[in-house]
């Protein structure tokens, strides 16, 4: 996700923390340079000129400041700038006090209203409320089954009248919810393959008979400057409170994520990153764009470390690393975690100072954990605790033992070597320590 946008910036941002000084040639090369990056990633016309002109704005006016680092307070300014233009903080759903919330889904075929139904559903019950979804897409013929299957895939009932009429099926979808005192009703509406009159028509006379307390506007992110176009057109038929943003998972390029809550002032409350029914991630502009500006999405690391990490296992660990007794037993403790953890490539380009880049260097083969524990198992314990006994001829035998090529016992050898780097370097970087301790797994 963003991966262009984040490569582009990323050797802008390179030049920039060289500056000694901020000048006027710098600033109009660095504004054209941006506009550049975000035309090519299909960010609306307008909302780059714009974002264009209060960077440049805001850099000439801070040019006599001499306390920060010029280059780094330029990438400050874009930094803060991309954050606004992104909807500044992330707005949660507002599902009032009335029960049940009502959630009204609406967008064109295919953008993913009924994946996200479930989506929502499954999110809603991890915070402990209880969803009914109803079926308002009455005109394809499998459009019911599919929201039942999905109601099934998160465990969630479905209300359903066949091909009745959409509006009633949606009233009625309320007063079951309110009778069996259900927190929230989320209701899946019918797409069209463009925004026509009637379709509005029908989804307004639902908005109208619910009142619902979120009316999200689902868009495709991968169709770029059509999403955002889509978006006007139903933020002036509809009192919209969101918008979802699917597929964000493919190689959208990140142009509509950019230009929608400017062009329309309605926020992205969430972003579909999967087709899964956990895919679905809440937008926080100053999230996305620590992502996209390469600055590492430390929040959300710490959070997935946060959720494997073992306590006791971590303590070990914080001493074993202080007393630089860290060794290959540990590295496969850590592996291990750091599988658990997700895909490694995810999970490295979060942290702050791993830019892609630097990734390129490192392998980063999933299946490689595997047979990095396959290799260590083969050593014995004082090969492992301290690596550096492991000759040529040790390797040769790790390698019969293991099945694996001496060559890939060096290169384990190698990264091990990195990764005790990596730790170093963490632990000399100017973060709170609680927060690099929880980078590092130690707390
Ligand atoms: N990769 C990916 N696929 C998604 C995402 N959201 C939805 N999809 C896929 O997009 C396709 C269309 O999704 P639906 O949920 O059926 O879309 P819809 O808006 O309900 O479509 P209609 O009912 O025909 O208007 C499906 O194949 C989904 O699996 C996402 O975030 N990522
Ligand atoms: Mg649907």
């Amino acid at each position: 996700m963003f991966n262009q946008l984040a490569d582009r910036f990323d050797s802008i941002f390179r030049n920039l923390r060289g500056l000694g000084k901020i000048t006027d040639s710098n600033i109009q090369q660095t504004s054209r340079e941006i506009r550049r990056v975000l035309l090519e990633a299909d960010v609306n016309f307008k909302v780059a000129k714009e974002f264009v002109g209060r960077v440049k704005d805001r850099a000439e006016g801070t040019k006599v400041l001499k306390s920060v680092k010029p280059g780094e307070q330029f990438i400050k300014i874009i930094h803060d700038e991309l954050v606004t233009l992104l909807g500044k903080d992330a707005k949660p759903l507002e599902l009032g006090s009335k029960k049940p919330a009502v959630i009204l889904m609406a967008g064109l075929q295919g953008a993913g209203k009924t994946t996200t139904c479930g989506k929502l559903a499954h999110l809603l019950k991890k915070q402990k409320k209880s969803v009914l979804m109803a079926a308002a897409d009455v005109y394809r013929p499998a459009a019911i089954e599919q929201l039942v299957q999905v109601g099934q895939s998160v465990n969630v009932p479905v209300y359903e009248q066949g091909a009745g009429d959409p509006v009633v099926i949606c009233q009625s979808a309320v007063e079951e919810a309110k009778a069996s005192k259900t927190d929230v009703v989320i209701l899946d509406t019918a797409g069209r393959l463009h925004v026509d009159g009637e379709m509005m028509t029908e989804v307004q006379e639902i908005a109208e008979a619910v009142s619902p307390d979120e009316i999200l506007f689902v868009a495709d992110g991968m169709t770029g400057q059509d999403a955002v176009n889509s978006a006007e057109a139903f933020s002036a038929a509809l009192p919209l409170t969101g918008t979802i943003l699917t597929k964000l998972d493919g190689d959208a390029r990140g142009g509509a994520a950019v230009s929608i809550t400017s062009v329309t002032g309605v926020p992205i409350k969430f972003i579909g990153v999967s087709e899964k029914s956990d895919g679905l991630e809440p937008f926080d502009p100053k999230r996305i764009v620590d992502r996209i500006l390469g600055l590492g999405d430390v929040v959300t690391l710490v959070e997935k470390a946060q959720s494997v990490v073992d306590e006791d296992q971590a303590k070990v660990l914080e001493k074993k690393l202080k007393d630089a007794t860290f060794d290959l037993n540990d590295f496969k403790d850590q592996l291990k975690q750091l599988k658990q953890m997700g895909p490694l490539n995810q999970i490295m380009g979060m942290m702050p100072g791993m830019n892609r880049k630097m990734l390129k260097g490192i392998d980063l083969d999933d299946r490689q954990l595997v047979w990095t524990e396959a290799i260590i198992s083969s050593m014995t314990p004082s090969e492992r605790t301290d690596p550096t006994i492991i000759d040529g001829s040790r390797r040769t035998r790790i390698s019969k033992g293991s099945g694996r090529s001496v060559q890939e016992i060096n290169q384990l050898l190698k990264q091990f070597a990195q990764m005790k780097k990596m730790m170093k370097k963490m632990g000399k970087m100017k973060l709170p320590k609680n927060l690099k301790n929880q980078m590092m797994g130690l707390n």
